[in-house]
């Protein structure tokens, strides 16, 4: 593996001082009330970087209050959807002014590559909101056709204090496709990022103020799932809630939210998203393609493409050149510009691919390159590639969020849609084949919400983004996001001097 010899001793260079710890309540950052804090801890080398503010019950309370005030009586739901726009744009703007610092956060908070969270992270978290910023004054009802003496129209109304729960594995992006299409309804929110990486989160509630959204509209808690995130999950006063995460997450939440006030809730979940690679294939650019899906993010990326399905007629030339790349890949410290691949986001994450690993070999897959960690600080795994991998093996059923792919052979389109189909997940697919009968066999017969044909990862703000089966339901991104956020409301009126 070409590993740099200093894989595991990281710079100091960009660091930049964390200037945002505490909660964020109603406009103003405020130490938690039971006065608790928490460590946030720099993959990179295990190191703790600062204390934040733990957010716990109370804090949720508080948070929601605020939010609940901002929609009953503050300004944010009443403004035109343009004057909305004009302040979104406003912060679209000061998180593009101030780019390298948010990514710098994400990248000792997370171990996120440097150079992607300033290419491609927060370029993409300022075209989220710029996206839904153009939608906020194009939110209407319609006038209705009644077939009696009826004038019906709708209107669409904000659905009011949204709770988002955002994960760790892109902190930045994750948080504004939750946030932006809810701002553009006109809701107030109450946003807990995770435990993991609060750190961008507060610095954009900073930014927030600074271009002119009302206090209490955007208000962030950061602290645990247990206490915070069931706290918004169970809140009474909580109109909905958007939750990225893990699928036994998603359950709970979701019996939380129903056992408490019946909110409606919007669940993307995990995935075990298959790459099925034709015959007809270029061969370098489909390893190319399987490499990045796998290794892209250091793999915690709910639609990476843990499983490769590759067409036997070109199986051992694939396997041969994914093998010779995987162990070319560079592993390192994630400021570096030269290193594809940083740290696990934390220790708990790092155990848990190394255990699914060793899982993997005693259940009898083929380890072909990778399986250990790299240098002894920090959290840094190979690049693993399995063969001889069974459909039923948990390496192939199981999401591991980690730089581990599970190759499969296989020889006809059928046996490639039913293998591709074979797990409880539905969230994301790649198709790699120049055939454009079976690119479209293919594409509508996975069950998947989203399809990539010779590409990954293309993302768009207007691509609806979400799950089938247990990968969830609802979509973020596109103009079907801003639905999560409203409400539809029919009013009907008896046309003048006719009976009803
Ligand atoms: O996830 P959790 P974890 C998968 C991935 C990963 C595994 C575990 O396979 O290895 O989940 O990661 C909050 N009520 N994904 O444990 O628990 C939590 O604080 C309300 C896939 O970190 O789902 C955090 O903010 N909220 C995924 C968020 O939920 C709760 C991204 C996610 O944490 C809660 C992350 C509770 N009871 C992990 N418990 C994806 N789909 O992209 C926790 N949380």
């Amino acid at each position: 593996m070409a590993t740099p010899s200093n894989a595991h001793s990281v710079s100091s260079f960009n660091i930049p001082t964390v200037k945002f710890t505490k909660l964020f309540i109603n406009g103003h950052f405020v130490d938690s009330i039971s006065g608790k804090t928490f460590e946030s801890v720099d993959p990179r080398t295990g190191d703790v970087i600062t204390e934040i503010a733990e957010g716990t019950k109370e804090d949720v309370d508080l948070a929601v209050k605020a939010a609940r005030n901002a929609f009953d009586s503050g300004p944010w739901p009443r403004m035109s959807g343009s004057e909305r726009a004009r302040i979104m744009m406003r912060w679209a703007d000061l998180i593009e002014e101030n780019k390298e610092e948010v990514a710098a956060l994400d990248t000792i908070d997370g171990g996120k590559l440097y150079r992607w969270c300033t290419d491609v992270d927060v370029p993409h978290v300022v075209s989220i909101l710029r996206y839904y910023a153009g939608a906020a004054d194009k939110i209407h009802g319609e006038v209705l056709k009644s077939s009696r003496n009826l004038h019906a129209y709708t209107l669409m109304e904000p659905i009011g204090v949204v709770g988002h729960i955002i994960p760790w594995n892109f902190p930045s992006i994750l948080f504004f496709a939750k946030v932006s299409p809810a701002l553009a309804a006109g809701c107030t929110m109450v946003v807990k990022p995770a435990e993991q990486t609060p750190l961008s989160a507060l610095f954009y509630a900073h930014l927030s103020k600074l271009a002119g959204i009302p206090d209490g509209v955007l208000n962030v808690v950061p602290g645990f799932g247990q206490s915070a995130g069931a706290a918004i999950s169970s809140h009474m006063d909580i109109d909905t809630v958007s939750f990225t995460g893990s699928t036994e997450t998603g359950s709970q939440v979701m019996q939380a939210a129903a056992r408490s006030n019946l909110k409606p809730v919007s669940l993307e979940l995990g995935g075990k998203s298959p790459l099925i690679v034709f015959d007809d294939a270029d061969v370098d650019i489909a390893v190319d393609l399987a490499l990045f899906g796998i290794l892209a993010n250091k793999g915690e990326i709910c639609v990476a493409s843990s499983r490769v399905l590759v067409q036997e007629g070109i199986y051992e030339k694939f396997e041969k050149k994914v093998v010779e790349k995987a162990k070319a890949w560079v592993v390192g410290d994630p400021f570096d510009p030269k290193v594809q691949q940083g740290p696990q986001v934390d220790k708990k994450q790092f155990d848990k691919i190394i255990s699914c690993i060793e899982h993997g070999k005693r259940e009898g897959a083929t380890l072909l390159t990778g399986g250990k960690p790299v240098g002894n600080k920090g959290y840094y795994i190979q690049p693993t590639i399995f063969t001889h991998v069974k459909e039923d093996m948990v390496i192939a059923q199981d999401e591991i969020f980690g730089p581990v792919m599970a190759l499969f052979k296989f020889k006809t389109v059928e046996d490639a849609i039913r293998s591709a189909n074979n797990t409880r997940y539905g969230l994301a697919a790649g198709i790699v084949t120049k055939n454009l009968d079976i690119a479209n066999t293919v594409s509508r017969s996975i069950r998947a919400g989203i399809v990539w044909i010779n590409c990954y990862f293309a993302f768009d703000c207007d691509c609806p983004y979400g799950g089938y089966k247990m990968s969830g339901f609802g979509r973020d991104y596109g103009l079907h996001a801003l639905h999560k956020y409203l409400q539809v409301k029919s009013v009907v009126t008896p046309i003048y001097n006719s009976p009803w």
